[in-house]
């Protein structure tokens, strides 16, 4: 039985007790992962304090980046490893983990090397009332020790998100990725090993949340800031424990996002598009669709057809090439999603599509399988159009006009994501810049430059990430004003 531990100081550590990790696709224990107490999080913490003050901490910003590229290559080297380690946790199918999470773990840290050397500093000339000069210039200098949380569905693509640019700011870290996913994120240890990073400047704490390693992480006065994706609720929970010690906190929260189809859209790429945005990862990613809002003229046609896309989706072994959707993360939140199936019943929908479990008649019948579900006729109040469901699940509602459709994608808590489809460019543009939401897609979804602000509004999050925004919030600036 593989074991799975703690990662302090360049060490493989044992904590105090041990729980399963386990494969979503068929039920089997995939490793045993031990569970880090307040002490053995104390002793990561206090040797990614010892990190920044070492050797790490003394590092320009070229050498640094030449670190992160290392890094990457040594993900790359591990690549087969890496995307076998996260469709086991995960059971998202090969084929998604080779394309999406696997190379974006290593695009995440060239892309914050390649920033950190370009990176500019602010500056201002101040002219003062006596006529003179003075010149303001602003450095930036690592936080210290950040400790980073993530959740189960993209788990080395959010842990390496937020790991990359604290790095590349000269931080140390501690992360603990989430219970149900610790494989990749102990993976990256012996990357980091390869790559000639210092011990201590990567530690890892597994763990759970409350009263476990990750409240542990958030409770401890030597983490100087902490960084935090996974749900909503979780958030307010981690800002209530960091308020005491004023840490400054960046939240990656929930979504209940909308996609808005116009009449004039190029409807078979409209189809395609929104297939993804509502079942890919098995409608476990944040900026999933789960409300779309169709333009009358064309609701029927296209509920029609995003029904036979649904009921075509090949449901199956994660390990089969051919495979697009895999079981969701835990039997428990296979009961979370099953039970809104049930409350959409209840609160009169239309099942166009879906709406129960597969059967395989195989292994896969002890896995976490729902089939891909479409939804109509739900008022817009009920708690299947307003409650994140994160499973494979839409509910499909017609629109007559532009601002209806405006009004009925803003009302919402959250507002992460949104995505407008339609060939009328101006008409793209003009709905886009009325989202209430942190990032709008136009004709497209989840295409990401990472150098772009990512993030949310309201229950979706706090600040925003990627780019100059996650150096931004990786690092400390320090104005200096001279007067001339
Ligand atoms: P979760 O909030 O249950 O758990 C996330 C992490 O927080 C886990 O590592 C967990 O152990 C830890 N945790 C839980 N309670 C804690 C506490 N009190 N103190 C400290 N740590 C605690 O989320 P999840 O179920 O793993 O992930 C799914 C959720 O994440 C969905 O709501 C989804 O929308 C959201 N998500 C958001 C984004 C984004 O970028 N906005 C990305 C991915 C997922
Ligand atoms: C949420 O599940 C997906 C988040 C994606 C990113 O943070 C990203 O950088 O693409």
């Amino acid at each position: 039985m593989k074991s799975f531990r703690n990662y302090i100081d360049g060490q493989f550590v044992r904590g105090f007790r041990e729980f399963p990790d386990i494969n979503p696709a068929d039920g089997t224990v995939i490793a045993e992962v031990t569970e880090a107490d307040r002490d053995i999080v104390d002793q990561a913490v206090q040797a990614a304090r010892k990190a920044f003050a070492g050797s790490w901490g003394r590092l320009n910003t070229h050498e640094r980046a030449a670190c992160l590229h290392k890094i990457a290559d040594a993900i790359e080297a591990r690549f087969d490893r890496f995307v076998a380690a996260e469709v086991a946790d995960t059971g998202k199918p090969i084929a998604l983990a080779s394309r999406l999470d696997v190379p974006r773990a290593a695009a995440n840290f060239r892309v914050f090397a390649d920033l950190i050397k370009t990176a500019p500093l602010e500056s201002f000339q101040t002219e003062t009332p006596d006529g003179k000069n003075a010149l303001n210039y602003a450095v930036r200098k690592p936080r210290g020790v950040v400790g980073i949380i993530t959740p189960w569905n993209l788990p080395l693509l959010l842990l390496t998100w937020k790991v990359a640019p604290a790095l590349a700011c000269g931080n140390t870290v501690v992360v603990k990725p989430s219970e149900e996913t610790p494989a990749t994120a102990t993976l990256l240890s012996e990357v980091m090993k390869e790559a000639g990073i210092p011990d201590g400047v990567y530690n890892v704490v597994h763990g759970f949340g409350p009263n476990s390693a990750g409240e542990f992480l958030t409770q401890h006065p030597d983490v100087n800031a902490m960084t935090f994706t996974g749900e909503s609720q979780t958030g307010a929970a981690i800002m209530k424990t960091v308020a005491a010690s004023v840490k400054p906190v960046s939240f990656e929260l929930g979504g209940k996002n909308a996609a808005i189809v116009f009449a004039d859209c190029d409807f078979e790429e409209t189809l395609s598009g929104i297939s993804d945005a509502v079942f890919l990862n098995t409608g476990q990613v944040c900026l999933c669709a789960e409300r779309v809002y169709v333009e009358r003229p064309i609701f029927d046609r296209f509920v029609g057809a995003l029904k036979s896309k649904a009921e075509t989706l090949r449901m199956g072994s994660p390990l089969e090439q051919s495979t697009q959707i895999g079981p969701l993360i835990s039997k428990q939140h296979r009961e979370k999603v099953l039970s809104y199936y049930k409350l959409a019943r209840e609160e009169g929908a239309t099942v166009v599509a879906g709406g129960g479990v597969p059967q395989f008649g195989n292994a896969l019948d002890h896995g976490c399988y729902v089939q891909p579900t479409i939804y109509t006729g739900l008022r817009e109040s009920a708690r299947c159009v307003k409650e994140e469901i994160f499973g494979p699940v839409c509910h499909v509602a017609p629109f007559d006009a532009e601002d209806e459709a405006i009004v009925m994608a803003n009302d919402t808590r959250y507002g992460l994501a949104a995505s407008i489809w339609t060939t009328n460019l101006k008409r793209g543009h003009r709905v886009a810049q009325q989202m209430n939401v942190g990032i709008t897609w136009v004709n497209c979804w989840f295409l990401r430059d990472l150098r772009t602000p990512f993030g949310g509004v309201g229950l979706s999050g706090i600040g925003r990430e990627g780019g100059m925004h996650s150096l931004n919030f990786y690092s400390e600036l320090n104005n200096i004003c001279i007067r001339l």
